[in-house]
């Protein structure tokens, strides 16, 4: 018997991915992800409502250590430390945020503060 599977299979991805088009209204309570990876943030540009979360995750295919940063944060935000990691890595790492401070944030990678930046902008809506 060679009887193929292909078929089943295909239509079991279809069904598991559908429902993604409505995970929308979910999204607010989930972390933004955030890859750290060699020489860049993805994506370098994130936006999340007051009391979101941001997530940055070590890639696995990194071969250099980084960090995350924060260079500049707004006026009203206080322990700005403790938004930095303060160790590098170069895989398997994670590095988890909540934000209750509307404004801008630039992160860098301190080791590659050239090529390494991300903006974070908190917006004031939370409701
Ligand atoms: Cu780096």
């Amino acid at each position: 018997m060679r009887l193929t599977r292909w078929p089943l299979v295909v239509a079991a991805i279809a069904v598991a991915v559908a429902p993604s088009a409505t995970a929308g209204a979910a999204s607010a309570t989930k972390p933004k992800l955030v890859s750290v990876a060699d020489f860049f943030f993805g994506p370098d540009q994130v936006t999340i409502k007051k009391g979101g979360a941001v997530k940055w995750v070590w890639a696995s295919t990194n071969t250099y250590p980084h960090d995350v940063h924060l260079k500049q944060g707004p006026k009203a935000l206080k322990q700005k430390g403790s938004y930095s990691t303060k160790t590098t890595a170069v895989t398997n790492a994670r590095f988890t945020r909540i934000f209750e401070t509307p404004g801008t944030y630039r992160f860098i990678c301190t080791i590659h503060p050239t090529q390494m930046k991300l903006t974070l902008t908190v917006l004031k809506g939370g409701g």
